[in-house]
């Protein structure tokens, strides 16, 4: 059964492409464009109209994180997807704190940056979004002293999700300076096969 991922290159949905070329499963992309999200045939794909979202056969997901994690669960191997209830949770553990502490201050700053016009720029929100990361970016360099990957010692599910969102402090120019394991870690991540497939997909 060919999976679908629906949604632009150029939106989270990257992070579910980046997923199915490291699973190396056979997929379609319906890239799907934003000004049809709230439409009616789509809205039968994700009734929130947001991408991405994933049809497997008969079964219909959204948001990214589960998306991510159902396939790394369904498909992956080599550890992939760990094999103990621990390492499970680990993955999403980070997958959740990535959506909770990391992606809306990243995103603030990201969408100030390039999708904002000049006069409805919030330097305010701006100012707050960068006073709010040192904090977990702090925490994730903790974590990855002395290590190359968050969970055992192989690249997993968990590094792929939050990966897929840290990637927007590279656009951003984000200043890893006081973290240098974050961004080596990142840059591990980043630097791999499937993530530049996944940002090529058309
Ligand atoms: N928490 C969701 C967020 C989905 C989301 O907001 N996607 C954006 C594109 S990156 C979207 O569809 N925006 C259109 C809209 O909000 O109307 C996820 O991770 O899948």
């Amino acid at each position: 059964m060919t999976v679908k991922i629906y949604g632009p290159t150029a939106s989270r949905a990257v992070r579910a492409l980046w997923i199915v070329h490291e699973l190396g499963i056979p997929f379609e992309h319906v890239p799907v464009e934003m000004k049809d999200l709230k439409g009616a045939d789509y809205l039968k794909v994700n009734p929130n109209g947001k991408v991405p979202a994933m049809v497997d056969g008969d079964f219909k997901l959204f948001e990214s994180m589960a998306i991510n994690l159902y396939l790394a669960a369904k498909h992956g191997k080599g550890g992939f997807f760990p094999a103990s209830l621990e390492d499970q949770a680990l993955c999403y553990q980070w997958s959740f704190w990535g959506m909770t502490e990391v992606e809306k201050p990243l995103l603030t700053i990201l969408m100030d940056m390039f999708m904002t016009p000049p006069d409805k720029r919030k330097p305010e929100a701006v100012a707050e979004a960068q006073q709010a990361l040192p904090r977990p970016f702090g925490v994730l360099n903790g974590i990855l002293q002395g290590r190359e990957y968050l969970v055992g010692s192989s690249f997993t599910v968990a590094d792929l999700n939050l990966a897929s969102i840290c990637s927007w402090a590279k656009p951003i120019k984000y200043d890893f300076s006081p973290f240098p394991n974050v961004s080596a870690w990142l840059d591990r991540c980043l630097s791999r096969p499937a993530f530049k497939a996944a940002r090529a997909t058309k």
